[in-house]
């Protein structure tokens, strides 16, 4: 029986320590969906201004092994109706989130919260490259 993992995220600026996660997350099933944060979901609710768009954002995503379907992600709740829509058995994500996604419990999902990759995030990036060498 196909086991199915799903996870959230923006993605910007694609690092390792995304990538960490993504591996990570494909290990616990056979079939992971991305829903990926839209640009106007980024800026509206996650204050994020994203370096790629949406679409520049999906390609990079699509290009990795352990992801198999990329969806959009435009509000806070669709959480509880994308794990149905999808058939999901597992909810990842970085232990940042800890706690924060546990409801999902209730709609029969597994819920894992997984380490952060240290040291590296696309903020960190953006402040180093605007360092004069
Ligand atoms: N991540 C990680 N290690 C890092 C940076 C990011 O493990 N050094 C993980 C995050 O914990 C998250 C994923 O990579 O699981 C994507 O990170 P972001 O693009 O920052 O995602 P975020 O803004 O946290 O979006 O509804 C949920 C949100 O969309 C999550």
């Amino acid at each position: 029986m196909m086991k199915r993992v799903i996870t959230y995220g923006t993605f910007d600026l694609l690092h390792y320590g995304h990538i960490n996660l993504l591996r990570r997350a494909k290990a616990l099933g056979d079939y992971l969906v991305v829903a990926l944060s839209s640009d106007e979901f980024n800026w509206k609710e996650k204050g994020k201004k994203c370096y790629f768009t949406y679409d520049q954002r999906k390609t990079l995503l699509e290009s990795i092994r352990y992801v198999d379907l990329v969806i959009p992600e435009t509000c806070w709740d669709q959480k509880a109706r994308d794990v149905h829509e999808y058939h999901i058995d597992v909810f990842v994500i970085g232990d940042d989130w800890k706690g924060r996604f546990d409801f999902l419990k209730d709609e029969g999902v597994e819920v894992v919260y997984l380490p952060r990759t240290p040291e590296v995030s696309t903020t960190q990036i953006k402040n180093d490259l605007h360092q004069p060498r």
